[in-house]
């Protein structure tokens, strides 16, 4: 269930999560007062499960369930269902109801502005409000919208491939053969939606973006912890299969391949002991018990060139469209065509990539801008204190915002994990986050106006700053002095294909 489809405009509460709030506070009545969890149908067990710091803020893996979560990596969808399937089975179990179902919110809906605002059951300020907690920004618990960035959702859903080890644009992250705690290659959905929600909803910012306040959603260590976090993933995993959906070539990684079929994951049972999963196992939600009530793609959709148009069952079911599937697109392996090393996201002046090979980019045929791809990688990705988003422009003219051009935006880049991606420490290599836009309808835009420049790609960053209307809140909640940004990419580099 769309959790705002189910709230009325006096914000009485669904039953749904009337039975939500029990589950949790049951599960709560669980943790003891201070100390590691030790029962796994606990509230903070749970939460440990995707992440949980050490004393030092490093991953605590005293126990072999805990700080397992996936990101940067094609294992961030499937691992987060698994996650999914077993907090559900929890609250069933805790209700004592097997028709329980986790709703989903669907925070940056393209077409419905108004559901980027947390639900009011989360909202209303009480103790005895099991949904609510005082570590989330001012934003959201205040009733204001997110920043409207639900454009991301969009470019995501458009991308065409699931996975891919060649560098261009992913739907649903870099391919790995090992599991990986951190990763690096985000997909598509993972960055922006899925960490800018992470990141608004937990954490508090001043005026230039810098982090005054942490709060739960904010930190793969605290995620889980804030009952919202929960029906966010919901809908990550929803829009997985609205992108399956969404067009007739959209296909997870092949059955052959075992790196991602095989890969499995051990969660707690609620009856005890432990149940594993592989990705095989839960690629059909389906089989797994439940279905969304709504699959539909968002009206500001474009299919890619070239594709058939979808036809998509909409009952949720992950069929194909039958014997006429179109024969595949093109596949080609991309080369670099530019490259440039150690960009400052914060400098003021645009990173420049000169493009050694810019015959590449496929300018001077007639046809060429249907036939060449152009992608954009940042890569390595590290800093500290960040704005929640930042959006990326190519060839910006001088002197002009990004606001007043919209056709020239590559993308958006969340800093959700950020900190942990960049600390060198034990399970991870400390080597930051990559991100991949792909940038062709930038490069026709500009060829369109003659402002295409072969010899160079100038990528220039603006936050995404949110505003709380209770700018008063906002600065009881400061803590500190804010760190100035420091945010920096190793690589950035422009591919073809
Ligand atoms: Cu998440």
């Amino acid at each position: 269930m769309d959790v705002w489809t189910r709230t009325d405009d006096e914000g009485t509460w669904p039953d749904v999560l009337v039975a939500y709030a029990r589950a949790v506070e049951g599960m709560r009545g669980l943790d003891p007062p201070t100390g590691k969890p030790r029962d796994p149908l606990s509230w903070q067990f749970q939460a440990a499960m995707h992440g949980r710091a050490t004393r030092t803020g490093r991953a605590d893996r005293s126990n072999s369930l805990w700080s397992r979560c996936q990101h940067g990596s094609w294992f961030f969808l499937p691992w987060h269902r698994m996650y999914l399937a077993t907090f559900e089975a929890v609250v069933q179990h805790h209700l004592g109801d097997d028709d329980w179902s986790l709703p989903y919110w669907y925070a940056l809906d393209p077409d419905r502005p108004s559901t980027a605002v947390l639900p009011p059951a989360f909202r209303e300020a009480r103790a005895d409000n099991a949904l609510f907690t005082e570590h989330r920004s001012v934003l959201a618990n205040g009733g204001d919208p997110l920043p409207d960035v639900s454009g991301s959702v969009t470019q995501a859903l458009e991308v065409e491939v699931f996975a891919t080890d060649t560098g261009v644009a992913s739907f649903g992250g870099g391919e790995r053969s090992q599991p990986s705690f951190f990763g690096e290659e985000m997909g598509a959905i993972e960055d922006t939606p899925h960490g800018f929600v992470h990141v608004v909803v937990g954490n508090d910012f001043d005026a230039q973006g810098n982090t005054v306040r942490e709060g739960w959603m904010g930190s793969f260590f605290t995620a889980g912890l804030d009952p919202i976090f929960w029906l966010h993933h919901a809908n990550l995993d929803r829009l997985w299969q609205v992108w399956l959906d969404a067009d007739p070539e959209h296909r997870n990684p092949p059955d052959d391949d075992a790196a991602w079929l095989r890969t499995s994951f051990r969660f707690p049972a609620p009856g005890g002991g432990t149940r594993t999963f592989r990705v095989g196992d839960v690629l059909d939600p389906q089989a797994l018990g439940y279905t969304y009530e709504d699959l539909s793609v968002p009206s500001t959709f474009v299919a890619a060139p070239g594709a058939a148009p979808a036809d998509a069952p909409a009952d949720g079911g992950i069929g194909m469209g039958g014997a006429e599937a179109p024969p595949p697109r093109r596949r080609v392996t991309p080369q670099v065509v530019g490259a440039t090393q150690d960009v400052s996201l914060a400098a003021p002046a645009p990173a420049v990539v000169d493009l050694s090979e810019p015959s590449d980019l496929g300018l001077g045929e007639a046809d060429a801008a249907a036939a060449t791809r152009v992608y954009l990688r940042l890569e390595g990705i590290t800093g500290t204190a960040a704005a929640p988003a930042y959006e990326v422009y190519v060839n910006l003219p001088a002197g002009s915002t990004g606001a007043e051009h919209p056709e020239l935006l590559a993308g958006r880049l969340a800093t959700f994990g950020l900190a942990e991606a960049s600390k060198g420490d034990s399970v991870h290599g400390g080597a930051g986050l990559t991100k991949v836009f792909e940038i062709t309808r930038v490069r026709d835009a500009l060829a369109d106006r003659g402002r295409w420049d072969p010899a160079q790609v100038a990528v220039s960053f603006e936050p995404v700053l949110p505003a709380p209307s209770d700018t008063d809140a906002l600065a009881e909640a400061s803590t500190g002095a804010p760190q100035p940004p420091d945010l920096r990419a190793a690589r950035v580099v422009v591919l073809s294909a």
